[in-house]
């Protein structure tokens, strides 16, 4: 038979030690309320809820109604637990505090609660992304605040994804490999489906918006030029491409058959820094990937170590088979 989430959670536990209770009771909430969302994206325009909301995130994105309303869901679940210290989102400027009728915990949450917002309406697979830290040692006992949130990747203590696609699955890692669990609709159960995800080393498969071609740097393009010449050019096979858009998605494909991700900084103003945030895409998803066996940077860094400075900082993103984003990572290095 199958395990489910909580025995995976209770069994790492009495192995090493690193899901104490309210970590392992912060990781099924947040897989409950994924399952929540699941349903809502099921149900599209029957639920009423695809298009658009009249209202912009502190990125000046319109938002699409699923972000509003799975933001809400993560928020309603996990404010009364009394695990957590703070929550912060792609969807809210400022860190959502728990409010004080309720314990809190020493732990911290962020998350991209529905993330793909463009392949909402078309009925392409979305997900949730989130990411856990604890709450600082000198902080503990106050509602955290912007600051207390600004540590680099490597301090995460769990990160993972929901992918609502052909199936809902959630794909986690506590820092000992990198587990998937399949949504059982008749159970309603998360069953481990996946128990060691690695992702190969080299690849012949890239993932990038092609239509940015012209913003971007140097290192990029050359390295895309490359996987182009295929098996005549200095790489010396042919590529294969695929862009879906949700990050979650293509992220996905990648922790399962490999291949490389790259949402590059550009030339534009707007991409200058890139366009993936830093702290609830770019570092759970670096941290799986990472923990999966492949290699993810910024151009010439470690996303994990990079130290934030702002709640909703972008960062440049190239994740994916070691070796291939060892090769971009050194053609920027080079550029430097
Ligand atoms: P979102 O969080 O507003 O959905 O934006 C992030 C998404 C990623 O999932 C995806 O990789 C990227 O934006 C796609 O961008 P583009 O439309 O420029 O190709
Ligand atoms: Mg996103």
């Amino acid at each position: 038979m199958k395990k489910n989430l909580t025995q995976y959670l209770i069994e790492q536990e009495r192995q090493n030690q690193n899901v104490p209770t309210e970590l392992r009771l912060l990781i099924e909430t947040i897989a409950r309320t994924c399952k929540a969302i699941a349903q809502a994206v099921n149900k599209g325009a029957l639920g009423n809820v695809l298009g658009s909301q009249d209202t912009e995130n502190v990125q000046g994105e319109i938002q699409k109604k699923l972000d509003v309303i799975s933001n809400q869901m993560l928020l309603d679940a996990n404010e009364w637990i009394g695990c957590l210290a703070g929550m912060a989102s792609e969807e809210m400027e400022l860190p959502h505090p728990i409010p004080a009728h309720y314990p809190t915990g020493d732990y911290l949450l962020l998350f991209d609660p529905l993330d793909g917002s463009s392949n909402i309406d078309v009925n392409v697979s979305i997900g949730t992304i989130f990411s856990i830290l604890r709450q600082p040692e000198n902080a503990k006992g106050r509602a955290a605040n912007e600051q207390d949130f600004l540590q680099a990747g490597t301090q995460q203590v769990a990160a993972g994804y929901a992918v609502y696609g052909p199936q809902t699955m959630l794909i986690l890692s506590i820092g000992q490999g990198v587990v998937g669990f399949t949504l059982d609709r008749e159970t309603g159960s998360w069953l481990l489906t996946q128990e060691n995800i690695r992702i190969p080393e080299e690849t012949q498969e890239f993932a990038i918006n092609m239509s940015n071609m012209r913003h971007w740097e140097a290192p990029v393009k050359r390295y895309i030029d490359e996987c182009l010449a295929g098996k005549e050019g200095p790489l010396g096979k042919n590529y294969n491409t695929r862009w879906i858009a949700s990050m979650v998605a293509d992220v996905h494909r990648i922790l399962n058959r490999g291949g490389i991700f790259m949402y590059p900084r550009d030339h534009r103003e707007s991409v200058r820094h890139g366009k993936l945030r830093l702290m609830y895409e770019a570092n759970p998803m670096s941290f799986l990937v990472e923990q999966a066996g492949g290699a993810s940077v910024d151009g010439s860094q470690r996303i994990l170590d990079l130290q934030p400075e702002h709640l909703h900082q972008r960062t440049g993103v190239i994740l994916g088979s070691k070796k291939e984003v060892e090769r971009l990572q050194q053609y920027h290095q080079a550029a430097n």
